[in-house]
C-alpha cells in the first residue's frame, strides 16, 4: 500500500494545494511524478529537488502573498510536513532513523532525520547572500524548521563546506532527501521503532 497523502490550505495569505506519495522511487512500479510551482523559482527548484531523491511523487501548487515578500509563501513547508506526517501515518515498520550526505560540486551536506514524533531542528546552512534567485536566504533555515515541526521530525542539517550558496543549499536539500529515503524506508516488519513501544 502506498504512503499518500493530499493537504489543501487556504489562509488570507497563501492557498496551497499539497499532495504526496512517499513510495515511488525508482523500482517501486509507481510513476515518480513532481510538479512544483509556488511562484517563487528556487524554491520550486529545491522542492523539486527534495522530492526526486526522496523518492517521492509531489505536487505543491501555492498561490502566495508574493506582493508583500517570499516569507508567507515560503512557509509552505508547513503544509508539506503535515502532508508528510499524515502520509506516514503512524510509525510502525520503517527504519525511522536517516542519514545522508549529499556534494554539489564544492559544497557538502549532510542531514540526519529521526521520525519520532519529537520536533525539533538546528541547522548550521552557514548562507552569506541576501537571496539566492528570489527567494531570501533567511528562509530556509525557517523552511526546514517548518516542515520538523509539522511533521513531527527531528532535523539536523549542517553544510559541512561549499563556497557558492545556491551549491550549499541545494546540497542541503538533496542531503535531506536521501536522509528522508532511508529513514521512510520499510522493513519488512510491522514494530514500532521505540523502545518505548510508541512514536
Ligand atoms: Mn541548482
Amino acid at each position: 500500500m502506498s504512503r499518500q497523502a493530499s493537504i489543501s490550505r487556504k489562509t488570507n495569505e497563501t492557498e496551497i494545494d499539497v499532495s504526496i506519495n512517499l513510495d515511488c522511487a525508482p523500482g517501486s512500479n509507481v510513476k515518480q511524478t513532481i510538479e512544483v510551482s509556488t511562484g517563487i523559482g528556487f524554491l520550486d527548484h529545491m522542492y523539486t529537488a527534495l522530492a526526486k531523491h526522496g523518492g517521492m511523487s509531489l505536487t505543491m501548487k501555492c498561490k502566495g502573498d508574493l506582493w508583500i515578500d517570499d516569507h508567507h509563501t515560503a512557509d509552505n513547508a508547513i503544509a508539506l510536513g503535515a502532508a508528510f506526517k499524515e502520509a506516514l501515518g503512524e510509525v510502525r515498520g520503517i527504519r525511522r532513523y536517516g542519514t545522508g550526505f549529499a556534494p554539489l560540486d564544492e559544497a557538502l551536506s549532510r542531514a540526519v532525520i529521526d521520525i519520532c514524533s519529537r520536533p525539533y531542528c538546528v541547522t548550521e546552512l552557514g548562507l552569506r547572500r541576501e537571496k539566492i534567485g528570489d527567494l531570501s536566504t533567511e528562509m530556509i533555515p525557517h523552511i526546514f524548521y517548518s516542515f520538523a515541526m509539522a511533521s513531527g521530525v527531528t532535523l539536523h542539517i549542517d553544510v559541512l563546506r561549499g563556497e557558492n550558496d545556491h551549491h550549499r543549499a541545494e546540497s542541503a536539500f538533496k542531503a535531506l532527501a536521501l536522509a528522508i529515503r532511508q529513514a521512510i524506508e520499510r522493513t519488512g516488519g510491522d514494530d514500532v521503532p521505540s523502545t518505548k513501544g510508541v512514536l
